[in-house]
């Protein structure tokens, strides 16, 4: 059986090993520059830009074209998108999997929309990857990875929800008087696949010890835990040295995030994502 993972390019994945992977870009429009979320986008370049810009920027989804060419000849595609909620994304796969069924009689599509992004759908990525490797049943690891998706949980630290809220994804009344002092928006992805802002702070040094309160509250136990970030390694090291202290050992890693999280959460952002077992 030929099996395939392919996410859209939030999960801030650009391979991955052992298992056949495609990340599908979004892209991030700023004027006339299109910055396609790929392994050779210039994330510096696109903050410059927008810092200078002044005009209205987007985002856009995959089309289902996109998607069906990542499906490649796969058998068996898992195919894993950012939350429903936001953004189109999951409904363009999801057209896209009608389509490659229909064309390819004995292929199969299955959807996984992670009500989330980033760092949790990584941690989706990885599960799906460990049951493709020990070749379960495909059935089977759709079965299992919407039982472990329940089990998972994404936080977030955020310093400014302006692209956030100029383009639909908050209310832009939450957005006002944040990116003053060092103010973060403190929150999780709620069950519905939105934002759920849930307390502010006044800088990281208070915002990361939130998070591990937080990440211990909902029953995390030292499981497996993936932090992205955008231009904020300091605050991602410090939340770590403090998981280690409260949890005894750091099971997972950090990563910058590509294009697409970076222009949404912005710089300074920091996103948790952890199994509650
Ligand atoms: O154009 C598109 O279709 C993409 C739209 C994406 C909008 C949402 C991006 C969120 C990025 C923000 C912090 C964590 C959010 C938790 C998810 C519910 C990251």
């Amino acid at each position: 059986m030929k099996y395939k993972i392919v996410a859209d390019s939030s999960s801030n994945l650009t391979s991955l090993k052992q298992v056949p992977f495609s990340s599908v870009p979004l892209h991030i429009i700023v004027g006339d520059r299109n910055f396609v979320d790929d392994e050779n986008v210039d994330i510096n370049d696109m903050q410059e830009t927008l810092k200078a810009y002044k005009g209205t920027t987007s985002t856009s989804c995959p089309s289902p074209q996109d998607w069906i060419n990542a499906f490649g000849d796969a058998e068996a595609v898992f195919c894993v998108t950012i939350t429903s909620a936001l953004s189109g994304s999951y409904s363009s796969a999801s057209i896209a999997g009608q389509m490659y069924e229909e064309q390819y009689p004995g292929r199969k599509v299955y959807l996984v929309d992670s009500l989330s992004t980033g760092p949790q759908m990584a941690l989706l990525i990885e599960k799906l990857s460990e049951m493709i490797l020990k070749e379960m049943d495909p059935e089977e690891i759709n079965r299992e990875i919407h039982e472990y998706h329940k089990h998972t949980h994404l936080f977030f630290s955020l310093a400014s929800l302006d692209n956030l809220a100029k383009n639909g994804r908050v209310n832009p009344i939450l957005a006002k008087g944040i990116g003053l002092l060092g103010i973060r928006v403190l929150g999780k992805a709620s069950d519905e696949g939105t934002l759920q802002p849930m307390d502010k702070a006044r800088g990281d040094k208070k915002a990361m010890p939130w998070m591990v309160n937080n990440i211990k509250s909902i029953g995390y136990n030292g499981g497996r835990i993936i932090i992205s970030h955008a231009n904020n390694s300091e605050s991602a090291n410090l939340l770590k040295e403090l998981l280690i202290k409260e949890f005894g050992s750091f099971n997972g890693y950090i990563c910058d995030n590509t294009a697409l999280c970076t222009y949404y959460a912005e710089p300074l952002s920091v996103l948790v994502a952890f199994e509650d077992n």
